[in-house]
């Protein structure tokens, strides 16, 4: 029987779909790839306790990270200075105060602004959690008039389950364009020649996304111990990244972040983004030694599933669309479940056990979430829903919608 109707017949007859299955089926042509092994130091020696982790491995996965994939930020320093721009304490019908503030960074006679635009709710007993999203996909999508409203931020239905919004464009800390660094807060911090693991503008919107988090620390009506980094797509692979480089973010979101972001690198099937385009296409966006590994993913000293246990014990949610071959939604998932044992280490259930859920379906561990919408690349209302209620979780609090 043809694997297309034989998941037909099993779904019928036990009510479990095997959509998923039938949505990414393993291309032939795929190479077998063995993954390094996360809990493993470079010595040799196996990692055993959360001590190690913190101590040791964790730093070696994230220096191998800053080498080999994202590159590394300068050291350069720099001034940081907050100005509020506008503030509406009633909008939203007087449920949530709308605050637009310049985050103006300034090295030597050169100087950067980061524009946020921040809601927060105005009923609230306690400092309330805030999703930072890195918006990739233009000023029209972050509206703070509310006149144009995206599905890319909604910010009604955040505000509605209490939830602060705070959103930045990511052109404003550097423009999405191979300038060979010139603008941007490369333009601004970077110093002498550029080394083979100089970062990239990844690595660039990561940094922007830890200066709006150093804002959000100043809002008396933010607790800043629950603020969640979201991206989609690039946005995705950065909130990932940002998360990895800055312990202070509680919470990570990927939202089909593809290669470079969740997917496994080394999952290389036809149809799916592999290191070859990404650095063609979007040469600025890592380090350049990442481009050495065209073709040859099998040699990366780690893969994405590392990426993930960056983040651990911390809380990471990865979301798919069913449709998005190119970002391999098995290869986003894959890496959730491959940083189980580094969950594991710190006492909390990852997604370990789970299957690839059917598409429509989500699976949590404690502090890990993953789930297939139906549909195309793309982050909708639907998404985000998904990343409220495990937020909702995460947090400890009773959603108010
Ligand atoms: C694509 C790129 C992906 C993804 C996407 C996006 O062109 O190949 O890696 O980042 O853009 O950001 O929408």
């Amino acid at each position: 029987m043809h694997l297309h109707s034989f998941c037909v017949v099993i779904a019928l007859a036990t009510g479990f779909a095997c959509y998923a299955e039938e949505a990414y089926p393993p291309d032939p042509a795929m190479p077998a790839y063995q993954l390094p092994e996360v809990l493993k130091l470079q010595s040799g020696k196996s990692v055993t306790t959360p001590e190690e982790w913190q101590k040791t491995r964790r730093g070696e996965v994230l220096e191998l990270f800053r080498t080999h994939v994202y590159g590394r930020m300068p050291v350069t320093r720099y001034e940081q200075s907050f100005h509020v721009t506008h503030e509406d304490k009633e909008t939203l019908g007087g449920k949530a105060t709308l605050r637009q503030v310049e985050i103006r960074i300034a090295r030597e006679s050169k100087s950067l602004t980061i524009r946020v635009n921040l809601f927060f709710p105005n009923k609230s007993d306690a400092p309330v959690p805030a999703f930072v999203l890195i918006c990739n996909r233009g000023a029209e999508n972050i509206d703070p008039t509310r006149e144009k409203k995206s599905e890319f931020w909604p910010v009604e239905e955040g505000i509605a389950r209490s939830y602060a919004m705070a959103a930045f464009l990511n052109a404003d800390v550097d423009p999405d364009k191979d300038d060979g660094f010139k603008d941007g807060a490369h333009g601004l911090l970077d110093e002498g020649e550029r080394q083979a693991d100089s970062w990239g503008t990844i690595a660039a919107w990561a940094w922007g996304a830890s200066r709006v988090l150093d804002y959000l620390q100043t809002v008396p009506q933010i607790d800043a111990k629950k603020v969640a980094v979201i991206g989609h797509s690039r946005g995705g692979k950065t909130a990932l990244w940002a998360a990895a480089e800055d312990q202070r973010f509680a919470l990570a979101v990927s939202n089909d972040s593809g290669c470079g972001g969740a997917a496994i690198s080394r999952r290389r099937f036809t149809g799916r983004e592999q290191v070859a385009r990404i650095t063609t296409a979007f040469p600025h966006w890592f380090c350049s030694n990442f481009k050495s590994y065209t073709d040859r993913e099998d040699e990366l000293p780690i893969d994405q599933h590392e990426l993930i246990a960056l983040i651990a014990p911390r809380a990471v949610a990865v979301g798919s669309s069913s449709e998005d071959r190119w970002a391999d939604p098995r290869g986003e998932y894959l890496s959730v479940i491959h940083a189980a044992s580094v969950y594991e280490l710190f006492g909390h259930k990852a997604l370990g056990k789970a299957d690839l859920p059917a598409i429509g379906n989500a699976i949590h561990g404690d502090q890990a979430h993953y789930h297939l919408r139906p549909g195309k690349h793309n982050l909708i209302l639907e998404d985000w829903k998904h990343y409220w209620d495990f937020a909702d979780r995460v947090f400890d609090r009773k959603s108010k919608e």
